[in-house]
C-alpha cells in the first residue's frame, strides 16, 4: 500500500500526484522490478520504449528481406526448409514486438506509417545485400549472434512486456546462430571454391555486424538515460566488444580470417580496428545500398496485403455482430 503526500494511506495508485507516481517508478527501477502496461511511467520512458521496441520490430520485418532472397535457391530442400521457417520466426518476433509496443498505446497501423514513410528506423544490416549462398551463414552467425549478445540483456529490460517478449526471441535466435555457423561449417570443409564464398561472405558482413551495436558510448545520446531506467543493461561498446570476444576463437574453427588487420588480442580482450562511422551514418541517412529496395518491398507487401486486413476485419466485425445478436 502507498502514501500520499500527507501519509494517508491510498490503496489505488491512480489518486497518487504525479510526483509519488515518479517516487513508486523510481523505487521500482531502484529494486529491479518491471513496469507494467498499467503502471504509471514518465513520457520520456515511454517514448523512449517505443522507439527501441519500434525500431525493433521493424528491423525483424525488414530483416526477413535479405534471407527471403535465398528461399527458392537455397542447395537442398533440408536447406530450404531451415531457411523458410527462420524467416518466418523473424516475422514472428516482428508480431510479438509490435504487440510489446501497442501496450504502451501506440497503434501498429500507425508504426507501419512511420516505418513507410522513413521517419522510424530499423536496423543498419539490412540495407546490404545477400549476393551468395554463403551470405546466409555469415547473417546467420554474425547478424543473429550480434542481436543474440545485444538482445540477451534485454530479456532483464525493465519494461515487462518487453522483456517477457524477449525470452523467446532470443531462444530462437540462438537456434538461427546455430544454422548459419552451420552452413559455414559445411563450406569450410568443401571445395576451393566453397571456401572463397565462405571468406568473401565474412569480409562483407563483418564490418556491419559491429556496426549493429550502435554509435560509440561518448556518441550515443540515448545510453545513459537508457541504461538508468534499465531499459538498456551495458552500453554499447561493452557489447560490441563481448561479441568480438566470442566471434574470433569461432572464426578460427571456421578457418576464416576477419577482414581486421589490427584485430590482436590485448589483455583478456580481442581489441580491433577502427569501424567507419561515416559508412554508418551514411546508411543511417537511407544511403546504403539497398535502403531503397527494402522500403520500396515493404510498401508494397503493406499495399498488397491490404485485402486481408480488410478480410480479417469484416470478419471480427461480424463475430461481434453474432455475439451481440446472441446476448440479446
Ligand atoms: N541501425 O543512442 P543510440 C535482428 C540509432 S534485430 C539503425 O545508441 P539506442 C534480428 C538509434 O535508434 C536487430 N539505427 O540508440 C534478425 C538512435 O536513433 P534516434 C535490431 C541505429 O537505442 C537477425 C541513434 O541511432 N535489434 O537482428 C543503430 O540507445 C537476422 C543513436 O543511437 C534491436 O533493435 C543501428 N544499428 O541504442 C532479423 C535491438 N544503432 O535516437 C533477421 C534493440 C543505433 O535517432 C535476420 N535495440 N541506431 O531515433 C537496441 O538495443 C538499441 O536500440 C540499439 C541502439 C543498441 C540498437
Amino acid at each position: 500500500m502507498y502514501g500520499n503526500d500527507f501519509g494517508e494511506p491510498v490503496d489505488d495508485v491512480s489518486q497518487l500526484s504525479d510526483a509519488e507516481q515518479q517516487r513508486r517508478f523510481d523505487e521500482l527501477i531502484a529494486a529491479d522490478e518491471r513496469i507494467e502496461p498499467r503502471d504509471w511511467m514518465p513520457a520520456g520512458y515511454r517514448k523512449t520504449l517505443i522507439r527501441q521496441i519500434a525500431q525493433h520490430a521493424h528491423s525483424e520485418i525488414i530483416g526477413m528481406q535479405p534471407e527471403a532472397n535465398w528461399i527458392t535457391r537455397a542447395p537442398s530442400l533440408k536447406r530450404k526448409a531451415i531457411l523458410l521457417a527462420k524467416v518466418q520466426d523473424e516475422a514472428g518476433h516482428g508480431l510479438y514486438l509490435y504487440g510489446a509496443a501497442e501496450t504502451l498505446g501506440v497503434e501498429r497501423a500507425e508504426l507501419m506509417d512511420l516505418l513507410h514513410t522513413g521517419r522510424q528506423k530499423y536496423s543498419s544490416i539490412f540495407n546490404y545485400p545477400t549476393l551468395t549462398w554463403a551470405d546466409m551463414g555469415a547473417i546467420g552467425w554474425l547478424v543473429d549472434g550480434a542481436a543474440i549478445v545485444n538482445q540477451v540483456p534485454l530479456c532483464r529490460c525493465s519494461y515487462g512486456p518487453y522483456a517477457r517478449a524477449m525470452v523467446r526471441i532470443c531462444k530462437e535466435e540462438s537456434f538461427h546462430q546455430r544454422q548459419g555457423f552451420e552452413i559455414l561449417y559445411t563450406l569450410s570443409r568443401g571445395t576451393e571454391a566453397q571456401g572463397e564464398m565462405l571468406q568473401d561472405a565474412v569480409n562483407r558482413w563483418w564490418w556491419p555486424s559491429l556496426m549493429m551495436f550502435g554509435p560509440p558510448d561518448d556518441e550515443s545520446p540515448n545510453s545513459a538515460q537508457s541504461m538508468a531506467w534499465g531499459i538498456k543493461r551495458h552500453s554499447n561498446d561493452d557489447l560490441r566488444q563481448r561479441f568480438v570476444d566470442m566471434t574470433v576463437p569461432q572464426a578460427e574453427v571456421l578457418g576464416v580470417t576477419l577482414p581486421d588487420p589490427e584485430l590482436k588480442y590485448d589483455d583478456g580482450h580481442w581489441r580491433y580496428g577502427p569501424i567507419d562511422w561515416a559508412e554508418f551514418a551514411a546508411v543511417l541517412k537511407g544511403r546504403g545500398p539497398c535502403n531503397r529496395q527494402r522500403i520500396e518491398h515493404r510498401r508494397k507487401a503493406h499495399e498488397d496485403g491490404a485485402w486481408v486486413r480488410e478480410a480479417a476485419t469484416a470478419y471480427a466485425d461480424k463475430q461481434t455482430a453474432r455475439s451481440q445478436r446472441g446476448a440479446a
